[in-house]
């Protein structure tokens, strides 16, 4: 074990003082709850946020938010940019959420996967677009029980690889990768990263955070863990490093979280206790990350690090994935 003397998480990752960024409040139209967008940033430099919006139904759709800096003066679409659509698109009845995006130099389009929820529970959906005004919606990639999915942004040996989250009827669930030769057929499957046992932050499930970042080091994802607590779950963030070219390989993963719910805006709201990163952008300078979460199922919260520091917290207080010390 890393001991707490040592332990940076603190430092590792600083809050917006404007957090939180984005209410119910700041939108066009009457919704219950704003929370946990996908984000990306365009070749003009505006940050773009996909925000799951709940309504005052309790049915989530996806609506954009753009910004020239990424924290002020937000431009929110004036109606739900990709909303459930149940004749068309029946698996989409009870909501769209938690979307991820990566730009696919191949495709030359955004790939953005996302929770369909379905009557017979939520799966893992596909949309593609290249304004987020238009969308090629692809319909339920993984049935249910399936969340927390993204779709690495290049192939590797000519497949396609995705990152998502079965959840078995036992309730306890972890992070799978599934291979696809045409993003329509998917095999292959295996467990990438497990939850943890017993007391441990992550022990109840794991579900990947925003899509993997690539860097020379390999691919970091932060992932969130849920342990059970007397008052209900926690939602914390951890990180992990997979091989550059064998992501299935997880090189380090840190046994410390690095963030949890401690502020009022994430410890209070519609389900307090959670923090709930979809996505992020990197700065001009390649190492500043900035990460959009969502803060109790109720406000967009930002929160910015450095790509080098995770990675060197991680050498300092990771190990390597494969091995069970749990
Ligand atoms: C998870 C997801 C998230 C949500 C979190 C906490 O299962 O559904 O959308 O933020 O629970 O409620």
């Amino acid at each position: 074990m890393s001991s707490t003397k040592t332990l940076r998480h603190a430092e590792l990752l600083r809050r917006h003082p404007k957090n939180p960024l984005l209410t119910a409040k700041d939108w066009p139209y009457a919704v219950n709850t704003v929370f946990n967008p996908g984000a990306i940033r365009m070749t003009n430099g505006d940050t773009v946020l996909l925000v799951r919006c709940e309504d005052r139904r309790g049915i989530s759709h996806l609506t954009v938010a753009r910004s020239k800096d990424g924290v002020n003066d937000w431009q929110i679409d004036p109606e739900p940019t990709l909303a459930p659509d149940p004749i068309n698109y029946p698996e989409s009845v009870w909501g769209l959420e938690d979307p991820r995006i990566v730009w696919v130099d191949e495709m030359e389009r955004f790939v953005i996967t996302h929770t369909t929820f379905s009557r017979g529970g939520p799966g893992v959906a596909m949309s593609t677009t290249r304004d987020f005004r238009e969308f090629d919606r692809r319909g339920m990639l993984m049935p249910p029980e399936d969340k927390d999915s993204a779709l690495f942004p290049r192939r590797f040996n000519g497949r396609w690889l995705l990152i998502h989250r079965p959840v078995p009827s036992a309730g306890r669930a972890h992070i799978w990768a599934s291979w696809s030769p045409d993003l329509r057929h998917w095999g292959d499957h295996s467990i990438l990263l497990e939850r943890r046992h017993g007391a441990w932050w992550d022990a109840l499930k794991v579900g990947l955070a925003g899509p993997p970042i690539e860097t020379a080091e390999g691919w970091l994802i932060m992932y969130h863990g849920v342990r059970i607590t007397a008052s209900g779950a926690l939602y914390r963030v951890g990180l992990a490093l997979l091989d550059l070219d064998n992501p299935l390989k997880v090189v380090l993963r840190g046994d410390e979280y690095i963030m949890g719910p401690e502020e009022p805006y994430e410890m209070t709201g519609d389900v307090g206790g959670v923090v709930f990163p979809c996505g992020h952008t990197i700065a001009d300078d390649g190492d500043t990350i900035h990460f959009y979460y969502g803060a109790a199922d109720t406000s967009v919260c930002l929160a910015s690090g450095s790509l080098s520091e995770m990675i060197n917290w991680l050498k300092a207080h990771g190990r390597p994935g494969g091995i069970p010390y749990d």
